[in-house]
Formats: C-alpha cells, sequence, structure tokens
C-alpha cells in the first residue's frame, strides 16, 4: 500500500494521533499510580501571603519584557486560596497520585535562617487534604522559584548554595516526613540552570554559559547533600527527582551525528542522574574545570536515588556542528508529526524510546512525572470543553508507554502535565496545558472532555478505543 504523506508522518510503530488502540494493548499494572503534576509558582498566586519572600521569578515576572502579555504569577490559578477546590476535582477524576512543589520562599522568605510557620502550615494542609481525598502526595522540594536573598548572593552557581539547599530540605522533610513518602529533589535541573543561567530565557535571566556549568555542578552536589540530609531524617522515603528527557535522534547514520547525539543524550537526559547514582559525570561530557569541581565532590555528588522521574514532550534531532564550541552540536524538534500550539511536535514513540533506554540503563522505578501538550480549546456555548487533540495525545502517549511496560520498563506511574491550565513561564497564560480549563479572570475551573476522559483510563487501568 503507498504510504501517503499523512502516514509517512505518522510515528512508526505507534498508534499516531487518533488511531483506535486495540485495548488489549494498552493495558496498565494494576496498582498503577495515575496522577497529575503542577507547581507552585506556576499555579498558586499570593506571591507576598503570609510572610512568603520574593523569588527569582517574582522578579523575573515584574521585570518588563520577561514575559509573554506581561503576565505574572502574583494570581495565577489562586490555588493557595483554592487547593481544596483542586483537590476535589482530583478526586473526581480518580487521581491516586498529585505532583506539586513547595514554594522555597514561603518556608524560608530569605532562602536561610527563620523559618516562615504559615509556609510550613499551608503544605502541611494541602499534604493532609490529599491524603484525605486518597492521593499520594508527591512532594518536588524545587521546581525553580529561589528565593531571591540567595540569587543575590550570587544563585545556583555559588557553591555555598549546596548547603542552603539541603538546610532547606531538612526542614520541608522534617515537617512534612510523617505524611509524605515520595519526594522528587528537583524538577528538570537541567532546564533551570540551562534556561536560568545559560540563555536567560528564564529567571534569573542570566546568558553566560560559564555560570551555566558552575550552576550544573552547584546543583548536582546540592541533590547529593539534600538527598543525605533527607534521608537522615526519612529513612523510608522515596527520594527521586524529575528530569526531563528527549530521546536524541542522529539526523543521519554517520559516526560524527551518531557521537553528537550520545553526548546530546548525555547534557540533556543524564547529566543529572550520572553523578548522583556513579559519583562522575557521563565520559561524552565533563568539562569539570569550568564547572569548578573540586577534589572530594566525588563523593558529594553521589545519591542512590530510589526512583527516577521522566519529563517527557518531545523528541530531538541531533546533528554534530564543531561551530558550536561548547557541546559540538545543534539539536532541535522536528516537525514531521503533528504540532501542538506550543509548536512542538508530537511524537507518541518517543516515549517509548526514552522510558525503555532509561529503565535499560538504570535498573530503577520510574515514574513519568509530566507529559502533555498545549491546546487553547476554549469552552463551547454548552459549558464543556471538546479538546480531543489533547485527548488523542494522551491516547496516543499511554498506549505507547503500556508497550514499554510490557517491553519490560519498570514504571509505575504516569502524571499528566497538567491538572489546571497555569503559568508557563516565560509564555504567561498564552500556553494551556491543563486538563482542566481555568478562567483566570474569576478563577473558575471546568474540567475539559479530555480530564473526563483521562479520569475513565485512571478507573479502568486502561487505554479505551
Ligand atoms: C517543564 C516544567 C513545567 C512546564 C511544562 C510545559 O517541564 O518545563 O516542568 O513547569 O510548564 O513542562 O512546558
Amino acid at each position: 500500500m503507498e504510504v501517503t504523506g499523512a502516514e509517512a508522518a505518522k510515528p512508526k510503530n505507534s498508534t499516531g494521533l487518533g488511531a483506535k488502540p486495540n485495548a488489549s494493548e494498552a493495558q496498565f499494572p494494576a496498582n498503577f499510580l495515575w496522577g497529575t503534576a503542577t507547581a507552585a509558582y506556576q499555579i498558586e498566586g499570593a506571591w507576598k501571603e503570609d510572610g512568603k519572600g520574593e523569588s527569582i521569578w517574582d522578579r523575573f515576572a515584574h521585570t518588563p519584557g520577561k514575559i509573554k502579555g506581561g503576565d505574572t504569577g502574583d494570581v495565577a490559578c489562586d490555588s493557595y486560596h483554592r487547593y481544596r477546590e483542586d483537590i476535589a476535582i482530583m478526586r473526581a477524576m480518580g487521581m491516586k497520585s498529585a505532583r506539586f512543589s513547595i514554594a522555597w520562599p514561603r518556608i524560608l522568605p530569605n532562602g536561610t535562617g527563620a523559618v516562615n510557620d504559615k509556609g510550613l502550615d499551608f503544605y502541611k494542609r494541602y499534604v493532609d487534604a490529599l491524603l484525605a481525598a486518597g492521593i499520594r502526595p508527591s512532594c518536588t522540594l524545587y521546581h525553580w522559584d529561589l528565593p531571591q536573598a540567595l540569587q543575590d548572593k550570587g544563585g545556583w552557581p555559588n557553591r555555598d548554595m549546596a548547603g542552603w539547599f539541603a538546610d532547606y530540605a531538612a526542614i520541608v522533610t522534617k515537617a512534612l516526613g510523617d505524611r509524605v513518602t515520595a519526594y522528587a529533589i528537583f524538577n528538570e535541573p537541567y532546564v533551570f540552570c540551562y534556561c536560568g543561567y545559560g540563555i536567560g530565557v528564564h529567571a534569573p535571566g542570566i546568558a553566560d554559559m560559564g555560570q551555566c556549568l558552575k550552576a550544573a555542578h552547584v546543583a548536582n552536589l546540592a541533590q547529593g547533600d539534600a538527598f543525605r540530609a533527607m534521608r537522615a531524617i526519612a529513612p523510608n522515603a522515596q527520594i527521586g527527582g524529575a528530569y526531563n528527557m528527549s530521546p536524541a535522534v542522529p539526523a543521519t547514520d554517520s559516526a560524527e551525528d551518531r557521537a553528537a547525539a550520545e553526548r546530546m543524550h548525555a547534557v540533556n537526559n543524564i547529566f543529572f542522574i550520572e553523578p548522583a547514582l556513579t559519583g562522575a559525570y557521563p565520559k561524552a561530557f565533563a568539562p569539570l574545570e569550568q564547572m569548578g569541581f573540586q577534589p572530594g565532590d566525588e563523593t558529594r555528588l553521589r545519591a542512590a536515588l530510589d526512583w527516577i522521574g521522566i519529563n517527557y514532550y518531545f523528541r530531538m534531532k541531533v546533528r554534530a556542528d564543531a561551530s558550536e564550541k561548547m557541546m559540538g552540536y545543534r539539536a532541535e524538534i522536528p516537525h514531521e508529526g503533528p504540532l501542538t500550539h506550543f509548536g512542538w511536535e508530537v511524537w507518541p514513540q518517543g516515549l517509548y524510546d526514552i522510558v525503555t533506554r532509561i529503565g535499560r540503563d538504570y535498573h530503577l522505578p520510574i515514574e513519568i512525572t509530566e507529559n502533555g501538550c498545549a491546546y487553547a480549546d476554549p469552552p463551547g456555548r454548552d459549558g464543556t470543553i471538546k479538546d480531543g487533540r489533547r485527548t488523542a495525545y494522551f491516547r496516543a502517549h499511554l498506549t505507547e508507554l503500556a508497550r514499554a511496560i510490557k517491553d519490560g520498563a519498570p514504571v509505575r506511574g504516569y502524571h499528566a502535565w497538567s491538572l489546571l491550565d497555569n503559568f508557563e513561564w516565560g509564555e504567561g497564560y498564552s500556553q494551556r496545558f491543563g486538563l482542566v480549563w481555568v478562567d483566570f479572570r474569576h478563577g473558575r475551573r471546568i474540567i475539559k472532555d479530555s480530564g473526563h476522559w483521562y479520569g475513565q483510563v485512571a478507573a479502568m487501568g486502561a487505554v479505551q478505543p
């Protein structure tokens, strides 16, 4: 049969978008953790309430020209006040796990020193409400909102950050340790180092690769120091991390492009996993001197992670390029598959590819900590939101995930990004990722058709035809 352009664009061995999978091929384990993910700065609002200190994202978003439309997280989804409504929605959708993050400046307004009890109390109430709803709290300690006071002392490139972060992690684990059993130390350390210090499109808005490399090394030291501090307080907690990952596809079969793809895998996918599990950076990329590596760091870097979180959105095509002095490659999102509103290629097989590789390389339990898509489908006259493309996206990706599990990948949970439409960093509120529509003017929430569909998947433990 001649393969048409559309067919050709469809990922090989994947259901592609809109295809009807055979439900028997998309079953999940009985105790699979179905969940959603959010982050403090993106949903909470209350940016200076109850003693909270300023974060680098407050400062960045209040700086003219940094965020599309001049949006800020000052109010966001107002989840600081409406969290019980959010949790009721999670419960109605049959969720079993909720990824949320702690805003460091709510706990330590100046980053170190006096603890703000009102901040700790908020997260204790949040966790208790999740537990009362039968939902496992999955707590991310750092999803990018650094106390501005610590950035004023140099931020992540400053080696003192490792100790300050470990102290903060200990305070939170002590406060929540009897209620929370699942922690992610960081969310996407590659992104907050590269986008925050390397190219400046994220807070604190610094574009200096030297500072980026130093920040990456300090973040790895902080991951190790925090892991040891948390383990000492909560010996039975599941302590891991959420890492952005894209399968690195060589642009051609040449040796140069294949080597470039491996360098990209080292830099983009495992730069914060290898040091934790081995004490050493990936051989494909280890600029130790530029990172400020010191004797003894190989011990401090170690963190015997209990699980690995994968944030998957798209694959990357990688081409060797000697003119790119630092990494020696250029990587781009291909446009062979359909594109989301954000312009990201929809490539479900990429989830299969990265999950099977990480499972094979590390043999640790995996949770999909983020996967989702931006589409702007608005409420119809009948008040429902017919976001069929988002349902097709999740159906195709979950089908690939079920295939990976069937082929032996140790995946125990999946968190859709995101529960709510929310503040999408530099894009402000222009990119809607939620299973739930948020009316940002009045705070109203409406579960989208995709959210109802996802709830049925969670109830059935299978992707329905
Ligand atoms: C990330 C962050 C999320 C984003 C989501 C969509 O992966 O960048 O964890 O905060 O909002 O991924 O870009």
